[in-house]
């Protein structure tokens, strides 16, 4: 027998740096408003000279400085480490699993893995998606980077832009203003600029309560869209059970899953039709492979939650795959961002996820925590 010649690659430390991003379209949704995004750049050195990247988006400026310390912990405790995404998660996990797996210890975790699986990808020359035994082709997507709850006035012309950024056939836009009349005349609005064969989909991120919850999803049930996205706070499983068998359009969630736990648990409590995992709160590819193996048993479509550059590899892979969650909102710091056509990602031809930060756009966005 001959003895197999690969090559493993080592850890040798995380390199993670808090940039500060403006929105060009600032969230404005009934739980806060965001205008400027914070955004963690993660470089996985190896001694064998390959850096897989990442990067996380955790929402509020002040948790980088949390997540920077778990990084740097994470960091030491890897040392000399082969790169080995189940390996690394265990550790990663069980290192922090005194202070509980969700939140922002899974965080953390799931920034490392992402990093750990395009440094593998690379030390192959292949493309993520290659590399996880898929092959590379376009994936569907649809466009979420605007629609905020602004003035209805305002809606069409920004939902004729927001199409015209990649030719999208696809859009999300958000919903839970004061009055129900105002959301339903921004959809008014959006279906005029974009006409009536364009998909749609609804997001109430978490604000309402059962009542109104009801009462809203109700008053949109017949009105086209393709699904309607957490009404109700994230983590109310018997709300979103009883919800869903109060209307017709398919209910979605999944971006506040903590791991592939909450998808085995959302679909044994029947709360969703469609789920939407983020990758840093699934427990990156690793998590997300967990997670779709069980989606995909139980035949629930999974579209992803930000991260579009690794979701349109991650996809390619997926049984149940959806639609990627396109949001530009990182695009400045890449050197080449990823295109976009007729509503479709494409996936680079590069090894690994085919990231490199573009140093003098990072160099001005860098901040002191
Ligand atoms: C969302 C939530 C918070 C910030 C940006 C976007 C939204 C989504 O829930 O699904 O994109
Ligand atoms: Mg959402």
């Amino acid at each position: 027998m001959t003895a197999i010649q690969s090559t493993t690659l080592t850890f040798d430390r995380i390199e993670a740096r808090p940039v500060m991003l403006k929105l060009k379209r600032p969230i404005q949704a009934r739980i806060g408003g965001v205008s400027d995004w914070p955004v963690i750049l993660i470089d996985l050195h190896t001694r064998e000279g390959i850096v897989g990247k990442s990067y996380l988006e955790p929402y509020l400026p002040n948790s980088m400085k949390y997540l920077m310390s778990m990084l740097k912990d994470l960091s030491d405790a890897l040392k000399g480490r082969q790169v080995a995404p189940a390996d690394i998660y265990n550790i990663a996990r069980k290192s922090l699993h005194l202070v509980g797996y969700p939140g922002l210890s899974m965080i953390a975790v799931s920034g490392l893995d992402m990093a750990a699986w395009d440094a593998l990808a690379k030390s192959a020359n292949l493309p993520l998606c290659t590399f996880l035994g898929g092959s590379v082709g376009p994936v569907n997507a649809y466009q979420s980077s605007g629609l905020w709850l602004i003035p209805p006035e305002s809606a069409e012309e920004e939902a004729i832009q927001l199409r015209d950024e990649g030719n999208f056939t696809a859009m999300k836009m958000r919903m839970g203003r004061e009055h129900l009349r105002d959301d339903l005349a921004t959809l008014k609005a959006v279906r005029k600029g974009v006409g009536d064969d364009m998909r749609l989909m609804v997001d109430f991120n978490q604000s309402l309560h059962i009542g109104d919850a009801l009462l809203r999803c109700r008053a949109i049930d017949d009105l086209g869209f393709e699904w309607i996205e957490e009404p109700l706070l994230y983590d109310n499983f018997d709300g979103y059970a009883k919800l869903r068998e109060a209307i017709k359009t398919p209910l979605q969630m999944g971006e506040n899953f903590y791991g592939p736990l909450d998808v085995h648990r959302a679909i044994q409590m029947n709360t969703c039709d469609l789920m939407m995992p983020d990758f840093m709160r699934i427990g990156g590819v690793t998590g997300w492979m967990r997670a779709a193996a069980i989606a995909g048993v139980a035949g629930v479509p999974m579209s992803t939650h930000f991260y579009p550059e690794v979701g349109a590899h991650v996809l390619r892979v997926t049984e149940t795959a959806h639609l990627v969650e396109w949001i530009d909102w990182v695009n400045p710091v890449l050197q080449k961002p990823y295109e976009i056509r007729n509503g479709q990602v494409i996936i680079p031809d590069a090894p690994g996820l085919g990231m490199e930060w573009d140093e003098d756009f990072v160099r001005g966005a860098l901040i002191q925590l």
